[in-house]
């Protein structure tokens, strides 16, 4: 529904981890120059890019135009990688794991450029990886010598802002016909659960050996609780069918003023009767667990993507969002801060007997709806099977509100 298309990483083959070449570039006795090397071109201006969990920073962040060399290091924990976009220019480095550092060269006209991280379907982008680099300045063209010559490289870079606009918007407005016409840059869905409903109960996730290979990357005590969780945890194929109901709107508003309001009622396996209500969004961000505001739409996230817990297959979400809950059982209150983890997400699941049955599931269907329920730290598990309740709503559907 809103996924963004995954581009394809161009390389500046020759300059890929050319270390021995950034360094002979930088050696050159001009670079304090713009112009003048033997050659007749412009020395390259050096920009150091730092990308980490979950941010680019630019070091500057503003170059004059002509040849710019990117020092890339991933200082973060898990896999990134580095692209630059404007002016229909678009270069990326490759995937790069953690501690590795990439050069990257090109030559960038006048302008505003999108410099961000586009892994992960650009979910990373939206967690925040995303700066820009400015080239060349308007002011100091308008101000100094040689002003015919930056002046025209200004226009032109004013002009294909104007084009990359005009662009963007034409696919905003088709993406998303309904929403942001106060254009505050909020989204609002209203989501509802639909049958078959059922209940996960604990067990053994299906692609442990999958999910190892990225639980081996996360700092130790996290191993130990995703160990123990792929072994028995709420991501199995012990699922039982039950009957309920869910059905919420979500507000996102980006990095905060996010809202959630909904309620579930449904009867697990064992016949007890639990109602939720969700009136509180829950925005703390947690390592590897960022919750976004609250209220995401749109993320790519789960299994291999690095982000969030591996025991889940690698998903598209439409909605996501982490909530508060009042939490009922047999009409009696349970819980006024219960812990809500709702997604409308890519389907996991085969219908036959329910059994997951992708480990990269983010090319499915958006239908599936994932309640999942848990108890604050600190506080007693829920008397359930594992301590927890999740329950899908196998057939879903969201529709987004105009604000
Ligand atoms: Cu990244």
């Amino acid at each position: 529904m809103n996924a963004v298309p995954q581009r394809p990483a161009r390389i500046i083959a020759p300059f890929i981890g050319s270390l021995s070449l950034l360094a002979a570039v930088l050696a050159t006795p001009c670079r304090a120059s713009s112009y003048g090397n033997a050659v007749g071109q412009p020395a390259p201006s050096t920009v150091k890019v730092n990308l980490s969990e979950w941010k680019v920073q630019l070091t500057p962040a503003r170059v004059p135009p002509g040849p710019v060399v990117f020092e890339v290091t991933n200082t973060g924990t898990i896999p990134h990688a580095f692209e630059v976009e404007g002016g229909g220019l678009e270069r990326s480095t490759p995937q790069m794991q953690p501690g590795a550092t990439v050069t990257l060269r090109l030559d960038l006209r006048a302008g505003s450029y999108e410099t961000y991280c586009p892994v992960g379907k650009d979910s990373h982008k939206m967690l925040g990886m995303l700066n820009h680099l400015m080239v060349g300045d308007a002011k100091r063209a308008s101000a100094k010598g040689d002003q015919r010559k930056e002046h025209e490289e200004h226009e032109k870079g004013e002009a294909y802002e104007a084009g990359h606009e005009m662009v963007m918007g034409h696919e905003m407005a088709m993406e998303h016909p309904e929403h942001d016409e106060h254009g505050d840059g909020a989204k609002s869905m209203r989501v509802a659960g639909g049958d078959p409903v059922i209940q996960i109960l604990p067990g053994p996730f299906p692609f442990a050996d999958s999910a190892a290979a990225v639980i081996r990357n996360r700092p130790p005590e996290q191993q130990a609780d995703l160990n123990h969780k792929a072994q028995m945890g709420p991501y199995s194929n012990n699922v039982a069918t039950i009957s309920g109901d869910i059905s919420l709107v979500a507000i996102d508003r980006g990095a905060t003023g996010d809202s959630v309001s909904g309620v579930a009622q449904f009867t697990t396996q064992d016949g007890a009767r639990w109602k939720l209500v969700m009136d509180r969004v829950q925005t703390k961000d947690i390592p590897f667990n960022p919750r976004f505001g609250g209220v995401i739409m749109g993320l790519f996230y789960h299994g291999a993507s690095g982000v969030h817990t591996p025991l889940v297959p690698t998903i598209q979400s439409s909605l996501a969002l982490w909530a508060y809950a009042h939490l009922y059982k047999n009409d009696h209150l349970v819980t006024d801060d219960a812990m809500v983890h709702v997604m409308l997400l890519s389907r996991t699941r085969r219908t036959s007997d329910w059994a997951l049955d992708c480990w990269d599931c983010s090319n499915r269907p958006i239908e599936e709806l994932q309640l999942q329920v848990t108890a604050a730290p600190g506080t007693p598990p829920f008397d359930a099977p594992g301590g927890f309740l999740f329950v899908n709503w196998e057939k879903s559907s969201g529709q987004r509100l105009s604000l």
